[in-house]
């Protein structure tokens, strides 16, 4: 067990579930996002700050053994506030690692670093990252930050490359990209459980029937996802439209990121 697990972006989607999910892994939470958090609950303690706040960062960090980084901006959106969030802010995380104890790491990046792959094309850890917007390249920036402070400093961190992560799966891509929340949290589990991580790339993805992305490299993880999308199906095909096969949300693993630009 952790002495205190760190949660950036504890106010999101992700965040607000794994709150409740990761209680057991540290005496205490320490919850973070720049909006507001509610009451803490036992053991919590709540942040509000800003990523892109050098030295509040430096604060935040500071005696934590373990950090889930959800924070940031997750979309695509214009530059100014990805810079802020996802490049500064992911600097200042890691160098406040770097500086305070070199807690192990889950950085929570995105399919979107990946997206103008084809998803007829099944990729691996090792291809070279083909992002689909601004968003998905700031996911690669991390990715390397991760990288860089592993080789230079020793700190690991879990790169996963989150699919889609929500309830369930809304429409025919997110079938073959949702990531259950509960088989999110095992992986998390067993990232802050395993005696030695180093810096892998892991693709967040439930066991689904069609899946684009082989986590082969990283068996020796021991994280097996256990849930489909397929219960939710039958479903999908009768409230949603199939769309054609020449859309992007049809031909690229990011959808439709890779029509959005909003400079
Ligand atoms: P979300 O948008 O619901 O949560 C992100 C949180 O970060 C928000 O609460 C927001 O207030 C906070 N935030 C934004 N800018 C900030 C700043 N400058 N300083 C401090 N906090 C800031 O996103 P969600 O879905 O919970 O995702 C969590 C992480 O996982 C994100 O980094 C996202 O890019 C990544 N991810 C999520 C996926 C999913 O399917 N939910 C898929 C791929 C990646
Ligand atoms: C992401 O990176 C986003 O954070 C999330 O909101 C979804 O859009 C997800 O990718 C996805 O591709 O479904």
């Amino acid at each position: 067990m952790m002495n205190r697990l760190l949660i950036t972006g504890a106010a999101g989607g992700l965040g607000v579930e794994m709150r409740k999910r990761l209680a057991p892994l540290a005496k205490t939470l320490r919850l973070s996002d720049i909006v507001d958090l509610g009451t803490a609950g036992a053991n919590e303690e709540l942040v509000i700050c800003d990523l892109g706040n050098r030295a509040a960062v430096a604060d935040l960090v500071q005696g934590c053994d373990g950090i889930v980084h959800f924070g940031g901006v997750s979309t695509e959106q214009p530059w100014d506030p990805i810079a802020n969030a996802n490049i500064q802010g992911v600097f200042n995380l890691y160098e406040a690692a770097r500086l305070h104890g070199k807690p192990r790491i889950l950085f929570a990046s995105s399919n979107h670093a990946t997206g103008f792959y084809r998803q007829d094309h099944r990729i691996d850890n090792t291809v070279y990252p083909r992002p689909d917007g601004l968003y998905g390249v700031s996911k690669v920036f991390g990715e390397a930050m991760a990288h860089m402070y592993h080789d230079k400093f020793g700190i690991e961190t879990a790169i996963v490359r989150i699919g889609s992560s929500f309830p369930e799966p809304w429409d025919y891509r997110s079938l073959a990209s949702w990531l259950s929340y509960s088989d999110f949290q095992t992986l998390i589990t067993r990232i802050f459980e395993v005696p030695e991580l180093g810096c892998p790339i892991i693709y967040g993805a439930s066991a689904n029937a069609t899946t684009w992305w082989d986590n082969s490299n990283t068996a020796w993880l021991g994280w097996s996802p256990k849930d489909s999308s397929e219960q939710f199906r039958a479903k999908i095909e009768a409230t949603v439209e199939k769309p054609a096969d020449d859309e992007a949300v049809s031909v690229w693993q990011g959808g439709v990121f890779t029509t959005i630009h909003k400079e």
